[in-house]
């Protein structure tokens, strides 16, 4: 769709930027905090960049005056953060920490003395171990309402200060990259496994919300979703319905559950016919509808191109997680697609498609499915970034990247679609999950690396002054 003439950006929209606590905290171990998943993944060897962990992180736990400073002298709208569980109740489900919570509360009063507008993340994937270890965390059904009392404490405590909530961060990536690929925690390979963790995660995400409504908070809740558009590689119908058959595993097959509390029939029917489906227990599917998000989270970073792949085709590859551009192995779904390169896109030395038309594409397809309100609650370009002598860092690959992504937003709202606002991930550099500390994709740059955390010290980069600017002008300056 062509139009003679782009609509602005709504006079409230959020001009915002994302972290997760695993990513920036560090203190992993104080003031009374439990020990999360991730805290004890990332001592498996070969399992992190270079052994690379959060425990130092990029000191934010430390210095969160000093990064809130840096986001209102930026004019920065919304910092959307995740709150870590085991901060707030150790052993997931026993006693309330009170330093955690004072912790938070601290951010968020800082963040409000600046008009910043406090967007909290209740699950960024650091579940407390003790979960894990009582019950196999997401597998047993007990987390429902442990998710939900720990939800109860927190949307007390800070329902007068916040008002927009993210329930579970990338439900489908924590899901699939704990229980299929084993690269992330609780590090196991089983798709059984896998689908019925996903349908607990499913039920304490409409557990959450429908609390979250009951308790009548003034604000709003959903979850966010990483939602990567597919494309068929051409015309072929093979390649079509291979497309078709990746958007109803990976997309539908998540967001359809959101919001009508139902499993689409075909992704259904797939997982029931490889004896892989979840077992479902009697009402959950009524608490599935009663708990229906007011706006979906959207993370949004790639496209996928596909072609048809045969049942003997090809399988799970290696990701790059080292940034050698061109290393990502082949990788597929046996009898329903594999991913092939495009084209018409260019990559990033991390094999990432930088396609900001896939994001009007992501937005446009789930307002036609879903009719909800959009939440940008993740987008950005992870890469390497120097250093200059004079403590500047020449990112324009950045604004680029960024400014294009926004104008796919600015025509995505003229056609028609309802955008809250926007979150770039992220706010400093952090900790790439698994990929270290050398994958960057903050405006503002923190001296750290792999293996010398030096003096953590913070410097605006480019791409800093330049979103400065675009809040400031609200968009009307890219
Ligand atoms: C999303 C996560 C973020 C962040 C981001 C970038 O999946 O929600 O926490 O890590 O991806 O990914 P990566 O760090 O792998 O480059």
């Amino acid at each position: 769709m062509h139009h003679q003439k782009l609509d602005s950006f709504p006079s409230d929209f959020l001009w915002g930027s994302a972290s997760a606590a695993y990513q920036v905290e560090g203190a992993w171990d104080e003031d009374g905090k439990g020990e999360s998943v991730w805290d004890k993944f990332v001592k498996i060897p070969g399992k992190t960049f270079k052994g690379t962990t959060g425990e130092v992180a990029v000191d934010h736990y430390h210095r969160y005056k000093e990064d809130v400073q840096l986001m209102a002298e930026q004019g920065l709208k919304a910092y959307r953060f995740s709150i870590s569980w085991p901060r707030i109740i150790p052993d997931g489900n026993g006693e309330v920490n009170e330093a955690g919570i004072k912790f938070y509360e601290d951010l968020i009063d800082e963040l409000l003395a600046n008009e910043i507008e406090p967007v909290v993340t209740l699950y960024h994937w650091d579940l407390p171990q003790a979960l894990q270890d009582e019950y196999l965390g997401w597998e047993g059904r007990q987390i429902i309402n442990d998710f939900t009392r720990y939800c109860e404490i927190v949307f007390k405590r800070f329902k007068d200060k916040v008002k927009y909530w993210v329930t579970l961060n990338e439900q489908n990536v924590f899901i699939s990259h704990g229980y299929l690929a084993a690269s992330h925690p609780p590090n196991v390979k089983d798709p059984k496994r896998m689908l019925q963790a996903n349908h607990h995660a499913n039920l304490a995400n409409a557990k959450a919300i429908k609390l979250f409504h009951e308790l009548d908070i003034e604000g709003q809740i959903g979850p966010s979703f990483a939602y990567g558009p597919t494309y068929a590689f051409d015309a072929d119908p093979k390649n079509q319905l291979a497309a078709e058959n990746r958007e109803e595993i990976n997309a539908n097959f998540w967001m359809d559950i959101y919001v009508y509390g139902r499993y689409p029939k075909v992704a259904w029917k797939y997982f029931e016919d490889n004896g892989i489906a979840p077992t479902i227990e009697v009402g959950d599917f009524d608490l599935l509808k009663e708990g229906k998000p007011d706006f979906l989270g959207l993370n949004y970073y790639q496209t996928a191109t596909v072609k048809e792949n045969r049942l003997d085709g090809v399988g799970a590859g290696k990701p790059n997680y080292t940034g050698e551009k061109g290393s990502t192995e082949e990788s597929g779904m046996p009898g329903l697609y594999k991913e092939v390169s495009n084209p018409y896109v260019e990559y990033t030395n991390w094999d990432w498609a930088i396609d900001p038309s896939g994001l009007r594409i992501a937005m446009r397809r789930m307002t036609s499915r879903y009719d909800l309100p959009i939440l940008i609650t993740e987008n950005g370009l992870g890469e390497y970034d120097r250093l200059e002598a004079d403590g500047r860092i020449h990112d324009e690959y950045r604004i680029n990247y960024i400014r294009d992504h926004i104008v796919a937003i600015q025509e995505a709202i003229t056609d028609g679609v309802e955008v809250i606002g926007y979150c770039t991930w992220s706010y400093t550099d952090l900790l790439s999950w698994l990929n270290g500390y050398q994958k960057r994709y903050g405006f503002v740059y923190v001296d750290r690396d792999e293996s010398n955390e030096k003096e953590l010290k913070r410097y605006k980069k480019d791409s800093y002054f330049w979103y400065k600017k675009v809040i400031e002008t609200n968009g009307q300056e890219l």
